[in-house]
């Protein structure tokens, strides 16, 4: 059971998800949408609205390997989901969930143990291992922000959709896509509420205005918090181009309104080693962005 006071590892996390599964089942069933290249699942949570053709919302963290807060903030707004259920506002029981808190074990499990900056994934290449999973999407792909070396540590892959779990990920969200209206990518650091698109610059995507409306309003419910500022804007614009992201996919592939890359705690003086005593209200920023984004979600359409 976590307290986020510490990061926890892959397994305690998957295990966490079977807890709640079992303890909870009317609301939660745990899925495997596939593989990683050393065969660890990747584990989602379904949470269920129990209403037929409810409009979805996925969520995913931990796609970069050594951006820890990431999956202990997707495991917080499971918890949230899940066990502090009467607590939540209708938008967000009247939506099913599907949050996957580790999209890249391997690479996790990699930096947990060996190498506490690794961010790719594990599969084998020319230079040794890893390709970037951010990068291995089709839009753009191999485009700004990308570099070919394998040894690079933004190596796109060998071709778009070459990494399993890019393939997973596509198949998953492929069998949601009619219903799906919401899309979240949980990253650090830096604290941003990015807009797609990302691939180039000068490129918004359908829908920019209404989910810059929506961003503004999750980074200023987040500053009511621990006054915390996230800026909101383009992902070009904002951080800088990076063709074959997840978000830009989604965002091409799906109709969903609201998709955004959220960069969490801090803006920079610890970096991807985020002290653990900031877990916790980081977390509670992510479940925060969240709760906005899923009531305009469920509002609209
Ligand atoms: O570079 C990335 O993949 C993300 N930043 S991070 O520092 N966490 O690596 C930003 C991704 C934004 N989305 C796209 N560029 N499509
Ligand atoms: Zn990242």
């Amino acid at each position: 059971i976590p307290t986020f006071r510490h990061y926890q590892t892959v397994e305690a996390i998957h295990a966490y998800l079977d807890h709640l599964a079992s303890k909870y089942p009317e609301i939660a069933t745990v899925g495997i949408m596939g593989y990683s290249s050393q065969k660890k699942p990747l584990k989602y949570i379904k949470i269920s609205s129990g209403k037929e053709n409810a409009k979805v919302f996925v969520i995913d963290a931990g796609i970069h390997a050594r951006e820890w807060v990431a999956p202990a903030a997707a495991t917080f707004i499971i918890k949230q989901l899940v066990v502090n259920r009467k607590k939540l506002p209708k938008a967000l029981l009247s939506l099913d969930f599907y949050v996957l808190p580790t999209f890249n074990p391997d690479g996790y499990e990699y930096s947990y143990l060996k190498k506490r900056l690794w961010r790719k994934n594990r599969s084998k290449n020319d230079c040794g291992f890893g390709a970037d999973i951010n990068r291995n999407f089709d839009v753009g792909f191999g485009g700004k922000g990308t570099n070919s070396n394998p040894c690079s540590d933004i190596y796109p892959g060998k071709s778009p959709h070459s990494e399993p779990e890019t393939q997973a990920f596509m198949k998953f969200i492929n069998d949601l896509k009619n219903n799906l209206s919401a899309y979240v990518t949980f990253h650090s650091y830096g604290q941003y509420i990015l807009i797609p698109f990302g691939y180039d610059l000068n490129s918004l995507a359908p829908d920019y205005d209404e989910m810059e409306r929506v961003g503004t309003i999750a980074a200023s419910a987040i500053k009511k918090l621990d006054g915390k500022t996230y800026q909101v804007g383009n992902t070009a614009m904002l951080l800088y181009p990076a063709a074959g992201g997840s978000d830009d996919w989604v965002k091409t592939a799906t109709k969903a309104k609201y998709v955004y890359t959220i960069e969490l705690r801090d803006e920079g003086e610890h970096g991807f080693i985020l002290p653990e005593e900031y877990i916790l209200p980081t977390v509670r920023e992510a479940f925060t962005a969240i709760k906005v984004i899923a009531t305009a979600a469920y509002r609209n359409e």
